[in-house]
Order: C-alpha cells, then sequence, then structure tokens
C-alpha cells in the first residue's frame, strides 16, 4: 500500500496542473482559482474573485489592473433586508489563513472597467503593505 502512494500523488499533482490555472505563488501569499466576471455590454464595473492563501502575516494594501481606472476591496454587509457593498480599506491575513473572494461576498471591484473587446485574460497586480507586488492573470468569464 505504501509503494502506491508517491505514485497517486505523482498522478494527482499531473492531474492538477493540468487543469487549474497555475497558482501565482509569491513567499508571502498564495492565489488561485481567480476569474473576472464578464460584465453585460456597455457596463464599466467589474469584480474579480479568488482565493488567497497566506504563509506569513499580509496586509494587502491596494489592487489595480491595466483595464480598470480603480481597484477596491468590498465586503458586503447587511443593512436591514439588504445586503450592501463596503470598500476595506485593506485586507489583512494571518499566516495560514485563506480568505475567499466570491460572488456574494468579499470581491475586488473593478470600476471604470474596460478590456479591449475580445480580451479573455487580465492582469491585477495585488500590493502588500510590504512592498510585494503580485501579477495575477485571471481569465475573464465565469469558470
Ligand atoms: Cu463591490
Amino acid at each position: 500500500m505504501l509503494r502506491l502512494t508517491p505514485w497517486l500523488f505523482a498522478l494527482a499533482l499531473l492531474g492538477l496542473s493540468a487543469c487549474a490555472p497555475a497558482p501565482t505563488d509569491g513567499p508571502d501569499l498564495v492565489a488561485e482559482a481567480g476569474w473576472i466576471r464578464q460584465p453585460p455590454p456597455g457596463q464599466r464595473r467589474s469584480a474579480a474573485y479568488l482565493t488567497l492563501k497566506a504563509r506569513t502575516a499580509v496586509t494587502l494594501v491596494a489592487a489595480e489592473s491595466p483595464y480598470a481606472e480603480r481597484v477596491e476591496f468590498h465586503t458586503m454587509v447587511k443593512e436591514g433586508e439588504l445586503m450592501r457593498m463596503r470598500p476595506l480599506p485593506n485586507v489583512t491575513l494571518k499566516p495560514g489563513e485563506a480568505r475567499v473572494f466570491a460572488p456574494g461576498g468579499d470581491h475586488l471591484m473593478l470600476f471604470g472597467w474596460a478590456p479591449p473587446p475580445g480580451t479573455t485574460t487580465a492582469e491585477v497586480h495585488l500590493l502588500t503593505e510590504a512592498g510585494t507586488r503580485h501579477t495575477l492573470t485571471l481569465p475573464i468569464g465565469e469558470p
């Protein structure tokens, strides 16, 4: 049984690398499963989603994209019966913490979103308080 384990592990790795977009690794942070919503034609607001896994304590202080005029970290808060978006000044992760940005919850808000027609991927840059810059290439459209 033990002899099989490395094989299974290798197969699992091969499967992952074949199917999943390569995660963006950094010494402090891993970003994976990222994508950008394709807004209806003419709408210049969109959102990006991803999962961040921190290896060390990380504070994200800014985000930007060449196709957006402004990128903000947003969360959702309940006000009475309504869910409203609220900007977060920064996003702090503890060592080992994973934070999911997903529809209906936290997201990266893309204001003035205007990729050239036919664009299928876009870069999003995440900047940390420590001065690290993570450049992610995210697919446009629901995965
Ligand atoms: Cu938002």
